[in-house]
């Protein structure tokens, strides 16, 4: 198993997001990734990896390229302590550019896709430490602390090899890679979150979602109620299980997400740091060439312990 990791992510590192027009701390920052980092690096150094730099055709293969330039050449015209909240090629207020958000944005998609290369190359577990996260991001649409769709972008590039599943484990529905692959059947996505009536992104995740032409049929959300408990996921996620082996793909991608924790100030499910680990043995007895994709999770304290516990099951 490897782990991919940069430190080019601490530089993004935005003050604030508005909730509701109140300014709060910005949650989605860089203590996370750092925790979960450090508690690995005790754990599993030999294991860890940088990443390649990939061109960026990758992002383009995916995001709209007014959408990539405006990130670029507008992260770049900004002043050292200049934040913006622009107006257009935005879901919300959780997203703002700061002049180092392209750089650390385009870092993140080479952690992802460095893991792919991984994959494809024959490894059968790769853990890539993404941050920002990704899987609120859309084609022309930043959202939910995501810029660019980093599991979209890796699991775009390993379609070129055969067929990818998505299984979304993050608390909220990753509503960017659904839009992403809505219209393709050789990328299964699934998602397991928080009933969309009431956690973010509600405009979507709902069970009536379930892909358009010849993606009819491969998109399929499992909205849960808030208050979700362990024993309550388990019968989920082995639906879910279910579904990726009637799919029968080549690799499978997890956007892991830890706001599923009991402790996350965000979330609201009741997930124990423990049972992390059987998530990872059941994904693990899929017995699939598997790229692990960070998304959100915002206990900083707890994130290291729970990234261990998931990829214990995850390895054995
Ligand atoms: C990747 C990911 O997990 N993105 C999540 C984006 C969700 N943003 C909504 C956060 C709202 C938190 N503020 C509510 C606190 C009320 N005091
Ligand atoms: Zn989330």
């Amino acid at each position: 198993m490897k782990i991919i990791y940069s430190d080019k992510h601490v530089k993004h590192n935005p003050p604030f997001e508005i909730y509701d027009g109140v300014y709060e701390a910005y949650a989605e920052k860089p203590e996370r990734i750092m925790s979960i980092f450090n508690f690995l690096k005790e754990k599993r150094a030999k294991d860890i990896y940088p990443p390649d730099n990939f061109p960026i055709n990758h992002i383009l293969d995916i995001h709209h390229k007014e959408y990539v330039s405006f990130l670029k050449n507008r992260s770049a015209k900004l002043s050292s302590k200049e934040i913006l909240y622009p107006s257009y090629f935005i879901r919300d207020t959780y997203t703002p550019v700061t002049p180092k958000t392209y750089e650390a944005a385009t870092s993140s998609v080479d952690v992802a896709l460095t893991g792919a290369k991984y994959v494809l190359k024959g490894e059968g577990l790769v853990y890539s430490l993404c941050r920002p996260p990704g899987h609120h991001a859309e084609n022309k649409t930043m959202g939910g602390y995501c810029y660019f769709n980093n599991a979209a972008i890796a699991a775009n590039y390993l379609s070129k090899h055969g067929k990818v599943a998505i299984l979304d484990i993050d608390f909220h529905h990753g509503n960017g890679t659904q839009q992403i692959f809505y219209d393709r059947n050789d990328v299964l996505y699934i998602s397991i979150h928080a009933d969309p009536k009431f956690k973010f992104p509600y405009s979507s995740g709902f069970e009536d979602e379930k892909g358009r032409g010849e993606g009819l049929g491969y998109n399929k959300n499992y909205p849960l109620p808030l208050g979700t408990t362990d024993e309550e996921y388990l019968e989920i996620l082995k639906k879910t299980l279910k579904d990726i082996k009637d799919f029968s793909p080549k690799f499978l991608i997890v956007s892991a997400g830890f706001d599923t924790y009991e402790k996350d100030p965000i979330g609201g499910f009741k997930l124990t740091i423990p049972f992390y680990k059987v998530i990872g043995r059941q994904i693990n007895s899929l017995e699939l060439p598997t790229l692990v994709i960070q998304e959100g999770g915002y206990a900083v304290d707890a994130l290291g312990e729970i990234a261990y516990s998931f990829l214990q099951g995850l390895s054995k």
